[in-house]
Parts: structure tokens; C-alpha cells; sequence
């Protein structure tokens, strides 16, 4: 049956006859249909991949791609006088993650499912993804954002479990999403709800009622954890998505024959940061539970779980009172004492103690000590995992170390979002890139190409003027398609340093009031969330929008630079940005940034790198060599021993430098006022002037001078055509399918 057939049949009209919210309810049958089809991959073992955040976005589209049906579907509905593209606009888009490591983990799926691999991903549904931001008053202001609707990809299953916390027990719920991998099986992501969810908890905007645990739990994703009742509630989540987890797979793993004491030939399980890690004293309780010593308990779950470290920021490593664990599951404290008094009684080190000196458990030390692995998410990240931040650890296991670095998957960030590019590419090197993304490399004998080079440019064009349109459209934002488009979209923290590219906007704002003008406009994009509790964060998104009101408005600068910043910066957005980009900011304070993925999308749809040595952007840099790709800053080993010696002044450098200083003031000169509040914008100023912890000063003029290089590039179309083939050529080895293929030849070992 085709797809209009099917609308037929469940309307009794032929699409062009059907309001697109028919067609919308109708597709998403038909998809959900086909997909269950294509029956899932089912090994003796099989992979559990636990996470708080799923970042899947739309996925109309994207299973028609992946099922095959995509182009017929279009044809389909363009015959009857529709678009595609109108109709994904009624789609609400899952926003079930906070940025990098839940796109990560919506990627990984796809991977495992285009791969055929048996491997299923376990979170929670939370019925508002990450808040709506709106811009109000040139502020950030969060509204809830729901995205079940009576048609979603939601399939409610019977699995139901009884999950017991301190003082209370709730009844939960598997909800199912079919995955389609691409052109093969399907893999399933487990959504678990609580039965006693009540949204009517929500009053203003995003606040709710943080203590009634049971009619909360799985109501709002985690934008933070910055006040004590929501640190509190966080720790309810975790164990509710954990034992349901734990609760699943040792039921599926006993269906299959397993006598619990096999658990590991049965089950593996990778812990998405340390937000499931709770599953291994849980799955340590339950095994206890049916039987099994202490010690063969621990035995057993200590061959199943695999961690991954996103992260190498201090203040993000969970560490949770020790009150906490006894409030909410003080099931699992005895356990965690004797975890502890393990690692205690076998190092004597307090620095790898799983409670330490403040009686707080740290998260990621029973992920090291009772897992099989631990990786880092690029070859730098894991480099400085091993040699500083856990080289403790590493001295310990230093077997259970290795990388993965991360990868993208090319149907959502190539294949849907890029169309023109992909046929394109397809025309020039057919069509097994598709599969196999290494044959993208075939694309670099046409690197002389006149032909080719400009083809390029042309797509790029025409990738601007649709997001120009589309702007248009949804945010009635004006931009110059001709101009040079300059995009930094990443969640707003200020290692990822916004602000060092505000201040590069104020730079050239001064120079072209002083008559130096570039030679093409200059567009800079931003899109942002910042976490609600995070001030300064906050702060930067204000500067950001009262710049774009000055700079847009003046009639000296507007014709020569111009700053956008996107409203709520989504996954869909996302799709409508990478494609039309030409230079691609990736410029974390080097050494912070574990690995980024925005920088392989960019890549990928033939922009170039404006980055640091930080994270992925040094493996792209050794792929793409040094001439196609524009670096500058401090290394991270410099910025290393800078932290440790503490002797950073940023106050010094504003004082020597005269462009650092006249753009710092300007963030409090009288116009910003008459744009902005003054009590964020005076905040933001005295920050980076007494603390700059981000070390922005350090690296300005080299971030100023590579940009300045870099718009000097964009002049010499051909060469920059060349860059920009040479990236695309290069971009295969940050396929998802890639890494998927690592964790399983060296961490899961799954039946292929
Ligand atoms: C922790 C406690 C309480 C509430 C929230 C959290 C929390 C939530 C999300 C802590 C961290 C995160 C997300 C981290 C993250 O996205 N890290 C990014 O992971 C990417 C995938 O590996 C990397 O590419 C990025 O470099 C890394 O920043």
C-alpha cells in the first residue's frame, strides 16, 4: 500500500483532500506500520544503552528516509498539491536532551539500528523536553515545552513495574519508539513514565511543585541542577529510569535462559555519563534480591556495565550527599557502603573513595571501579582523562581506558538536511557513501574540478537564500544571503566562549564605525539556551540580543555586519543552519570541550572550522591538514598549566590591550544601557574584567586575526571551494557508524 493509499483508507479521501494534520496523523501510522515490519535484531546478547536524554528530534522524515519511502512520499504529496515540508512543520519536535550528549545518543541509535546490531536505549519520557526559549525585553525567558500530542511516536506497551523509593512506591510505564535504522533493522528506545504523573503541578512558565516526587517524576528533562530541591528531585529521576532499567533487562535477560550468574553474556550496558550509574547497585540489589551473595552480585554486574565520561569539567562530575541517597533510596545505601569499603579496604587512596571527605558519593568512581570500560569522547578528551582529571584511575585500570571518539549520523545531518548537497555527491561518486561514509574520500579527485568547485559554492548559495526564506518565516528576521555566513549554535556555557565572539562583533562594529570596512557583509549567527539558573550564561545571551539591536539598526554598520540570534535553537533549527553555513565556530577555551559534534555536522556540509585545538577539532585539523582549517588560541597544555599555577589576570590584558578594553567597556557604554538592563550587562562586564575564568583575553587579537584571515579566504572562491570539498571529503571517519562499530568490536562484542 502506498502511502496515499493508506490516507485513503483511513480517511476515505486521497491526500489532496486531506487537511495536512490528516496526512500528518495518517504518515505517522503508515510509518510506525512499516517500521514494525522490519523486525529488530535479536542476538543472545544484547546492548543496553541507558540515558538521561534522547535527543531524537523530528522523526517523520527521517524514518521515511530510512525505510526508503522518502522521495515516493514527497512525490506523492507533491502531486497532490502538498510539501514535505509544510507538513513537518506539524510535528512538535522531542526536545528530550540538553544538547551534545543527547544528540549523541539519538545518533548512536540510529547507528546501532543501520548497523543491525541487537541494542535497544533505555531513558526516561518526560512529558516537556528542554524549555521554549523566548526572547522578551532582549532577556531569555523559559516556557514549557510539551511535544506528546494524541499522535506521537509513542507506543504504550504493558510492561509495567512497581519502583519503590524511601517512603513511597510508584507504578511505572514502558513507552516504545520504533527506530529505523537505515535501510535495515530497527532498534527500540524504552521510554519510562510514572502512571501518577500530574501536569497540572506546571504553574508559571516552568516551575512546578519540586517535592509531590511521585506526580513529577518524569514531567520536565533537566535543564540544571542549580537549587537544592531540584538536585534533590534528580536523584529521584535517575533511580526511577535505573530501576526500571535494571528491572527490564534482567527480565529479558531471564526470558532468554539466563541464570543471572551469565548476566554478561546475556546483557551489556553503557552508561551515558554518569546519570544511570545507579544502575549498578540497584542491579547489584535485585540480584541479591533472587538469590545471588553480595559478592557474586557485585561479580557479575561488574563484567556488564561500560561508562562513558562526556565531560571534564570539575563542576560537572555528580557527586550527590550522601542525605540525598539515604531520602530517596536508602535501599541502595548499604549497598553503596560496601562498594565503598571495597575500594577503600583495597587502595587506601581517599582520592578513588567512592563516598568522600564530605560524605557525598562520587558517581563516576563506582562507574570506574565496577565497569569493564571507561572511554572519552575524542582523542584529546581521552588523553587528558587519562593524564590528569582521573589519572588516579588510570594508574588503577589502566586496561579499562580507551576512546571513542564521536560521531554524527549522515542520514538526519546529510541525507535528510542537505538534499541538494547529497544528490550532488551522489552524482559524482554514486551512491555507497551512503552506507559507507569512508567513500566520501573518493570525492577529493575532483578537487581541481572547476566544474565541481563551483557546483559547490552554488549549493551553499542556494542553502543561504532557504534559510534566509525560512527565517523569514518562522522568526521575521532579515538577513543578506549574500553575506558571509558566520554560526556558532551550541548550548550558551562560557567555556564554549559566546562571549569571545560577542566581543569580536563590538571589534568590528568599532572598526567599520572607523571607516574600516570588509569587503563582503558579514552575518554572525548565534543560537543559544542557556540553563534558567545560570546567570552569567544568561547574561551573554542579553549582550548578544542588545548588540543585535544596536548593530542591526545603525545605518553605518547594518550594510556591513549584522548579528542573528535564533530564537529556541533546536534540533530542527539546527537542520535549517549546518547547511547554509561557511565558517563554523568551534572556540572552547582549549583542553574543555570534550569532543563537540555541531563542529563534524559543519564539516560535513562543506563549512570550514574556525577553532581551537580543543576536542574533535584536532582530529578534524590531522584529517584536513593544517591548510584547511583555521586554528588559533593556546594549546591545551598551556591552559592546563596556566589553571594550575593560577596566575591568570584578565584585568592585565584589558589594561595593555586597547581592543580588548574598548570592547569590554562597550558592553556598559550608554548605548548597551539604552538597549539592555544595567544590572546584567554590569555583571557581565565585572566578570570578564576580575575573573574571566574562560580565558577570552588571552585569545582574542589570534581569534580576531584568524577570523580577519579567514573572511580574506572566503574572497578566493575557487580555493575556498577546494577547503570546503576537502572538508566534506574527509568527514567520514565522524560517522556514527563508525564509532557504533568501535564500542562494538572493542566494548560490547555483539553477535554482527
Ligand atoms: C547534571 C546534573 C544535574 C542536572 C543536569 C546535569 C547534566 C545534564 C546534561 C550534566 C551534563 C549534561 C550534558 C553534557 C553534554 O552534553 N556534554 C557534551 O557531550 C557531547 C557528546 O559527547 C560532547 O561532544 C561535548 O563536548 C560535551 O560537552
Amino acid at each position: 500500500m502506498t502511502a496515499n493509499e493508506y490516507v485513503k483508507s483511513r480517511f476515505g479521501r486521497f491526500m489532496d483532500e486531506c487537511t495536512y494534520e490528516e496526512i500528518y496523523t495518517a504518515l505517522l501510522e503508515y510509518v510506525k506500520e512499516k517500521t514494525k515490519e522490519k523486525e529488530s535484531s535479536q542476538g543472545k546478547k544484547k546492548l543496553y544503552y541507558i540515558s538521561a536524554e534522547f535527543l531524537i528530534g523530528k522523526l517523520l522524515s527521517n524514518n521515511l528516509i530510512n525505510l526508503g519511502l522518502y522521495d515516493e512520499v514527497k512525490e506523492e504529496l507533491e502531486k497532490c498539491g502538498k510539501s514535505i515540508a509544510q507538513l513537518e512543520e506539524m510535528e512538535l519536535e522531542p526536545s528530550l536532551g540538553n544538547g551534545g550528549l543527547g544528540r549523541l545518543a539519538a545518533c548512536f541509535l540510529d547507528s546501532i539500528a543501520t548497523l543491525g546490531l541487537n541494542g535497544d536505549g533505555v531513558g526516561l519520557n518526560y512529558h516537556f523536553g528542554l524549555f521554549r526559549q523566548v526572547f522578551e525585553n532582549n532577556l531569555q525567558k523559559e516556557e514549557p515545552n510539551p511535544w506528546i500530542t494524541p499522535q506521537s511516536w509513542l507506543t504504550r506497551t504493558d510492561k509495567t513495574y512497581r519502583i519503590h523509593f524511601g517512603g513511597f512506591t510508584v507504578q511505572s510505564r514502558m513507552y516504545d519508539i520504533d527506530v529505523a535504522g537505515y535501510e535495515n533493522r530497527t532498534t527500540k528506545l524504552h521510554l519510562f513514565d510514572v502512571e501518577s504523573l500530574d501536569e497540572s503541578l506546571v504553574h508559571d512558565g516552568i516551575h512546578f511543585d519540586k517535592s509531590q516526587f511521585a506526580k513529577n517524576l518524569t514531567l520536565f528533562l533537566y535543564p540544571d541542577d542549580s537549587d537544592e530541591s531540584g538536585r534533590l528531585l534528580r536523584v529521584y529521576q535517575q533511580y526511577f529510569m535505573v530501576s526500571n532499567a535494571a528491572r527490564l533487562i534482567l527480565d529479558e535477560c531471564a526470558q532468554k535462559g539466563s541464570n543471572m550468574y551469565d548476566l554478561a553474556d546475556y546483557a551489556v550496558i553503557q552508561i551515558n555519563d554518569t546519570h544511570p550509574t545507579m544502575v549498578i547497585p540497584e542491579l547489584i540489589r535485585l540480584l541479591m534480591e533472587k538469590g545471588l551473595t553480595m559478592d557474586e552480585a557485585i561479580n557479575v554486574v561488574s563484567k556488564t556495565c561500560a561508562y562513558t565520561n562526556h565531560t571534564i569539567l570539575a563542576e560537572a562530575l555528580e557527586k550527590w550527599p550522601m542525605h540525598f541517597m539515604q531520602q530517596a533510596v536508602p535501599h541502595l545505601v548499604p549497598i553503596i557502603y560496601e562498594l565503598n569499603n571495597r575500594v577503600n579496604k583495597k587502595y587506601n587512596d581517599p582520592s578513588v573513595s567512592i563516598i568522600n571527605g564530605d560524605n557525598c558519593v562520587c558517581m563516576a568512581h563506582i562507574d570506574i571501579h565496577y565497569g569493564i570500560s571507561v572511554n572519552g569522547v575524542a582523542a584529546l578528551h581521552t588523553e587528558i582523562l587519562k593524564e590528569s582529571e582521573l589519572n588516579n584511575f588510570y594508574r588503577l585500570y589502566p586496561e579499562k581506558f580507551n576512546n571513542k571518539t564521536n560521531g554524527i549520523t549522515f542520514r538526519r545531518w546529510l541525507l535528510y538536511c542537505n538534499p541538494q548537497l547529497t544528490s550532488f555527491i551522489e552524482g559524482l561518486i554514486g551512491p555507497g557513501f551512503k552506507k559507507d561514509a569512508m567513500e566520501l574520500e573518493k570525492l577529493s579527485a575532483y578537487v581541481n574540478d572547476d566544474a565541481v568547485l563551483e557546483q559547490l559554492l552554488n549549493i551553499k548559495d542556494a542553502r543561504k537564500v532557504i534559510l534566509r526564506d525560512f527565517l523569514k518565516h518562522t522568526q521575521n528576521i532579515e538577513i543578506d544571503a549574500d553575506s558571509v555566513f558566520d554560526i556558532q549554535i551550541k548550548r550558551l556555557h562560557e567555556y564554549k566562549r559566546q562571549q569571545m565572539n560577542a566581543l569580536y562583533v563590538i571589534h568590528k562594529y568599532f572598526e567599520i564605525k572607523s571607516g574600516k570596512k570588509p569587503v563582503r557583509p558579514v552575518t554572525v549567527f548565534f543560537g543559544a539556551k542557556a540553563a534558567p539558573a545560570y546567570i552569567i550564561a544568561k547574561d551573554i545571551i542579553h549582550l548578544i540580543l542588545c548588540l543585535s539591536q544596536i548593530i542591526n539598526n545603525d545605518p553605518e554598520v547594518s550594510p556591513y555586519l549584522k548579528v542573528v540570534m535564533v530564537e529556541n535553537y533546536n534540533v530542527t533549527l539546527a537542520e535549517k543552519l549546518i547547511p547554509a553555513c561557511d565558517i563554523s565556530e568551534q572556540i572552547s577555551l582549549a583542553s574543555k570541550e570534550a569532543s563537540g559534534t555541531s563542529n563534524m555536522k559543519f564539516m560535513l556540509n562543506g563549512a570550514v572550522t574556525l577553532g581551537t585545538r580543543d576536542g574533535a577539532n584536532v582530529e578534524i585539523a590531522d584529517l584536513v591538514g593544517e591548510e584547511n582549517i583555521f586554528t588559533f588560541g593556546e594549546s591545551s597544555q598551556t591552559v592546563i598549566d596556566r589553571y594550575a599555577r593560577a596566575d591568570y589576570v584578565s584585568r592585565a590584558y584589558y589594561e595593555e590591550d586597547e581592543d580588548i578594553k574598548r570592547a569590554v567597556d562597550f558592553i556598559v557604554s550608554d548605548e548597551m544601557m539604552a538597549a539592555g538592563c544595567r544590572e546584567n550587562l554590569e555583571r557581565l562586564y565585572n566578570e570578564l574584567l576580575n575573573k574571566d575564568w574562560f580565558m577570552t583575553f588571552p585569545d582574542f587579537q589570534d581569534y580576531v586575526k584568524t577570523k580577519d584571515k579567514m573572511l580574506e579566504a572566503y574572497e578566493e572562491r575557487r580555493a575556498w571551494a577546494k577547503m570546503m570539498l576537502v572538508n566534506i571529503s574527509k568527514a567520514g571517519f565522524f560517522s556514527a557508524d563508525r564509532t557504533i562499530q568501535q564500542y562494538n568490536d572493542e566494548i560490547w562484542k555483539l553477535e554482527q
